[in-house]
């Protein structure tokens, strides 16, 4: 098993967690997993009495972004569950592993720490490595298929059984809003230094409603959705770059399947990391583009009716929108949501956002003949 460094801070920490929860073998190491803006996470790996190694994932959800973290839980749990029976029962195509949950030895699907801290154990998915930036068009078509699988997959949750964690998550009028106000009260005097990029989505403003007005207007539906579908956050077979498995499954909730579709191609299209700061970088490629429209439309075209398929680029333009207001909702505010790893981070992240947005405006109309064309051949 690959150890990079032996913290033994993170020693104590994964062994003490990962021994409360009913995994097999002796703790052996721990690391940690440098991925997502939002939990904490873990890899541990134990040996079993015939010597060899079984890894698992240890995470902490965030309880300054997830209020109710047994909400969140409950819902991973009926989430997990669903897809695990239905795989195995109708083997749908979701590349062949799951996340399973395993229970603490109290019982419950989680452990609490000393400092109020909730914990789960995922199974470790083995062969697997996931891209912050995709390197080529197969891996954007896998993604793109496999979370148009898991939208059907949990197509038929009951809607009761799984609560919405964060209100008005890809509200992005409400988004809008917020951002406003935040530079209204300007907390932390950044606010003259961010004039351009605030002008710039004040233009905007109006595509912020237009999802919104298609759900108000009966056009769209709301489904039970992923909600998080950066690119990172699917398990890519590191030899096939095949997509194994869909991860991050705590906004799992009522959704568009636009919102995940617009923020494969807001991680996917471009070749610059969400935190790059040299703006030259950042493209709308097109094979990419076309590759997600592809994938998801192979997995997903059953379902998804006709005013959906022809917000597919525009979903993009808006989820980069949405995520630029996010950055800079929460730069202005003084850093209090994303981690952040150096000062100006979600400030650099908001400006490639920014730059994508404009990027996808210059090819929108090429974007919208491709999808057309894919659909006539799908229908
Ligand atoms: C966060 O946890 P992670 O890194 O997958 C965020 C997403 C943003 C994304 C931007 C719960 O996702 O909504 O699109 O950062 N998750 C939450 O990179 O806010
Ligand atoms: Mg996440």
């Amino acid at each position: 098993m690959p150890q990079h460094k032996i913290d033994p801070q993170v020693q104590e920490l994964v062994a003490t967690i990962g021994n409360q929860f009913a995994v097999q073998g002796e703790f052996l190491c721990g690391e940690e997993i440098h991925s997502g803006h939002i939990n904490s996470t873990y890899s541990g790996t134990f040996c079993l009495a015939d010597g060899s190694l079984q890894r698992y994932v240890f995470q902490s959800i965030n309880r300054k972004v997830f209020k109710d973290p047994y909400t969140v839980m409950r819902n991973v749990e009926c989430v997990t569950r669903h897809i695990n029976a239905k795989v195995l029962r109708v083997k749908k195509d979701l590349g062949g592993q799951t996340l399973n949950l395993f229970p603490a030895r109290t019982g419950g699907a989680w452990v609490e720490d000393a400092h109020g801290g909730v914990w789960r154990c995922y199974n470790f998915i083995e062969g697997c490595v996931t891209y912050d930036v995709v390197e080529n068009t197969r891996q954007a078509y896998q993604a793109a298929r496999a979370f148009g699988s898991f939208q059907d997959l949990v197509s038929d949750l009951d809607a009761g059984s799984i609560k919405e964690t964060i209100p008005d998550f890809h509200n992005t009028r409400k988004r809008f809003h917020r951002l406003m106000q935040v530079a209204a009260e300007d907390p932390c005097g950044r606010l003259a230094a961010v004039r351009d990029e605030l002008e710039f989505v004040c233009e905007r403003e109006t595509l912020t409603g237009v999802l919104l007005d298609g759900i108000a207007a009966g056009a769209i539906p709301l489904r039970v959705t992923h909600n998080d579908t950066k690119i990172n956050n699917v398990m890519i077979d590191a030899e096939t770059d095949e997509a194994v498995c869909v991860i991050d499954l705590d906004t799992v909730m009522p959704g568009l399947a636009l919102y995940d579709f617009g923020d494969l191609v807001r991680s996917a299209t471009s070749p610059a990391a969400e935190d790059e700061t040299d703006l030259a970088r950042v493209q709308m490629q097109m094979p990419m583009f076309e590759a997600l429209v592809e994938g998801y439309l192979d997995s997903a075209s059953d379902f998804i009716n006709d005013t959906e398929i022809e917000h597919l680029a525009f979903a993009g333009k808006l989820m980069s929108l949405e995520v630029g207001i996010r950055f800079l909702t929460d730069h202005i505010e003084g850093d209090v949501y994303f981690k952040t790893h150096r000062p100006n981070h979600n400030l650099d992240r908001c400006r490639t956002q920014l730059r994508l947005v404009e990027r996808i405006e210059a090819r929108e109309n090429d974007m919208n003949s491709f999808v057309r064309k894919v659909r006539k051949g799908k229908r």
